[in-house]
Order: C-alpha cells, then sequence, then structure tokens
C-alpha cells in the first residue's frame, strides 16, 4: 500500500489515500478555473471597444481541427490519471490487511449493534485497538442504513438480507463519530455511534473485562451449538469426508465449483444464501436435497453460523 508523506498524521490507515484523490482532482478544477477565468478577463479587457473606435466586423470562423483535437485528447488523459489515482485508492479499500480482527455489525432503526469474535456485544460503540486492522462484516435487521466515518473518509451501505464489507485501521487513539448515512426514518439523524480507538494494551484490559459486558459465549461457539441442534452434521461432514452434502471443513474463502459449471468463492453472502436458500445455487456433484432453514435460524444466528464455518479450516 503506498503512503503519502504529505498526509502522514491522518487518523486511519486509508484516510491519506482518499484525501489524496480529492485534492488531486480539486487541484484540477482550480488549474482550469483560473485558466479560463484568466483568460475571459484578458481578452475583455484586451479587445474591448474603445471609445471612438468602428464597430469591427466579427470574423466568422467556421472550427480549428488542432484545436479540437487538443481539447479532446487533454481532458481524456486528465480524466484517466483521475481513474488511475482513484483506483489505486479503491483496490487498498477493498482489500482489508491480512490479520484483521473481525467485528460484526448489525444496523437497526435506530442503532448500531457491535459483535465482537467473544460473543460481546456493545450497543453504538465500536471499541478498537489503534494500529490494527479491523474487518467489519455489515448487515441490517430492516431497511438500508449506511455505515459512515468522516474522520476516516470511510462510507459503506449496510443491506437487509445480505453482507457488505468495510476494513479500517485506525492511526491515532481518540473517539470519532459513526454516522448512518441513509434516510432510514424519523429517528435516522440520531443513529450515531462512537469509534473509540485505545492502545492495545487498554484494549486487552477491556477485552479481559467483566464477563456480564460479554455475551457469555463466543459467536463461533453459539455457531457450532447451532449446527449441531439443526441437524447439518446428518448431511455435512466436519473433518472433510463426503456425506449427503459437501464437508463444511475449510469451505469458507475457497471456491465452489456449482452444478451449472460456474463457480463462487465461498463468501459470507454465499454461506448465507446457501442456508436460507438451498437451490439458488447447487455444489456440482450433489442433489439438490437440502431444506431451507428460513425462518428456522434468525439472521444472527446465521451470522454466528457463519464466524463457525470459518473456524474449521
Ligand atoms: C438433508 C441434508 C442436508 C441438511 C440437513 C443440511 N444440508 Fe447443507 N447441503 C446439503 C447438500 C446436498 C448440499 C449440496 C447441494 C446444494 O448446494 O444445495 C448442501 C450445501 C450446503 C452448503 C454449501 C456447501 C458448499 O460446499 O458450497 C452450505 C454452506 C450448507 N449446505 C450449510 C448447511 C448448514 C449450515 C446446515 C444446517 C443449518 C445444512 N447445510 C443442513 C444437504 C444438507
Ligand atoms: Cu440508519
Amino acid at each position: 500500500m503506498s503512503s503519502f508523506p504529505l498526509f502522514s498524521g491522518e487518523a486511519a490507515r486509508t484516510t491519506g489515500e482518499v484525501d489524496a484523490v480529492f485534492l488531486f482532482i480539486v487541484a484540477i478544477g482550480l488549474f482550469f478555473f483560473f485558466l479560463t477565468q484568466g483568460f475571459l478577463i484578458y481578452f475583455a479587457v484586451r479587445y474591448r471597444r474603445r471609445k471612438g473606435e468602428p464597430e469591427a466586423e466579427t470574423p466568422q470562423i467556421t472550427g480549428s481541427g488542432m484545436l479540437e483535437f487538443i481539447w479532446v485528447v487533454i481532458p481524456s488523459l486528465l480524466i484517466l490519471a483521475i481513474f488511475v489515482v482513484g483506483w489505486w485508492g479503491f483496490r487498498d479499500l477493498e482489500r482489508p490487511l491480512p490479520g484483521a480482527m473481525e467485528i460484526n455489525v448489525t444496523a437497526r432503526q435506530w442503532l448500531w449493534e457491535f459483535t465482537y469474535p467473544d460473543g460481546r456485544k456493545v450497543i453504538n460503540e465500536l471499541r478498537i485497538p489503534v494500529g490494527r486492522p479491523v474487518k467489519l462484516t455489515m448487515t441490517s435487521t430492516d431497511v438500508i442504513h449506511g455505515f459512515y466515518v468522516p474522520d476516516y473518509r470511510l462510507k459503506q451501505d449496510v443491506l437487509p438480507g445480505r453482507y457488505t464489507y468495510l476494513w479500517l485501521q485506525p492511526e491515532k487513539t481518540g473517539t470519532f463519530v459513526i454516522f448512518c448515512s441513509q434516510y432510514c426514518g424519523t429517528g435516522h439523524s440520531a443513529m450515531l455511534a462512537n469509534l473509540v480507538v485505545v492502545t492495545p494494551e487498554e484494549f486487552a484490559r477491556w477485552e479481559k473485562g467483566p464477563a456480564e459486558a460479554a455475551g457469555g459465549e463466543s459467536l463461533a461457539h453459539r455457531g457450532e451449538e447451532l449446527v449441531e441442534k439443526s441437524g447439518c452434521l446428518a448431511c455435512h461432514s466436519l473433518d472433510g469426508s463426503r456425506k449427503v452434502g459437501p464437508t463444511l471443513k475449510g469451505l469458507f474463502g475457497h471456491q465452489v465449483e456449482l452444478s451449472d459449471g460456474s463457480s463462487v468463492v465461498a463468501d459470507e453472502n454465499y454461506l448465507k444464501e446457501s442456508i436460507i436458500d438451498p437451490g439458488a445455487k447447487i455444489v456440482k456433484g450433489f442433489p439438490p436435497v437440502m431444506p431451507t432453514f428460513k425462518g428456522t435460524l434468525s439472521d444472527d444466528d446465521i451470522t454466528a453460523v457463519i464466524a463457525y464455518l470459518k473456524t474449521l479450516k
């Protein structure tokens, strides 16, 4: 990842890259603003009609191939340059750094709920350690919300029925505001949360803090219980062997061949779809016999099951 020394001391790892694209576009805009306005004023003064001068006839100008070529090529190159600079930043925003801590985010009218790997749920406060990448897996229980941290220049819509992602790495301790960026009803303007960035030592202390703050049970552990009691193991093995259905071992993050010849990467959205709408994508070489668990497992349950499936490396 590139870093811009000009913007060192930014709140988060990718903040400077977003700012750089913004300033690059503003600089191009300002340059052409002053260039064109400068010519405008210069011509108005230079070619104004002076006192006593006869009215001159405007010459007929039919076009200039050279000029048109220039004003097509230069803007095209500039747009391409904006694309390239934007794409560098976009690429870094899309790819979390390895070793990211995973936190689930649930948005609902009108609050944010953060679920940590240990099952601890916190409302309207996302507490994370400085200098470590964090991957947020987000979903909504009702309408479309938007996770927005202006200080980090990061924004991502949060949708019901599927997962969206955002990753961030704080570089400074402090408290930053998380807004909802989608108008989601009467409580929208109050849908605020704090992003609290603390030192790693402070975070470790908080993580080990009073048990009543934690959900008591880790997310993956709850997922394991759900998989056992929902009957998944009648058809799926956890050790790599084939049963009625494919094994769940090592599934997450791997390429899955489908019966229609295409393939998908088993990410959170694929796993969720496999559980609530098993017929949507059939794994190659297996019969379409899996029942749907829509209504049996809640969205929270499915998030826990996915957290468990991720541990089956
Ligand atoms: C009656 C047997 C049966 C049960 C019960 C069952 N499944 Fe399945 N499952 C299958 C079969 C067969 C497939 C492969 C065909 C398909 O894609 O639908 C499958 C596919 C999947 C896939 C996609 C696997 C891949 O390799 O891409 C996931 C994930 C999955 N099941 C999860 C679960 C979970 C979680 C449960 C329990 C909540 C469950 N299944 C219960 C039979 C079952
Ligand atoms: Cu909202």
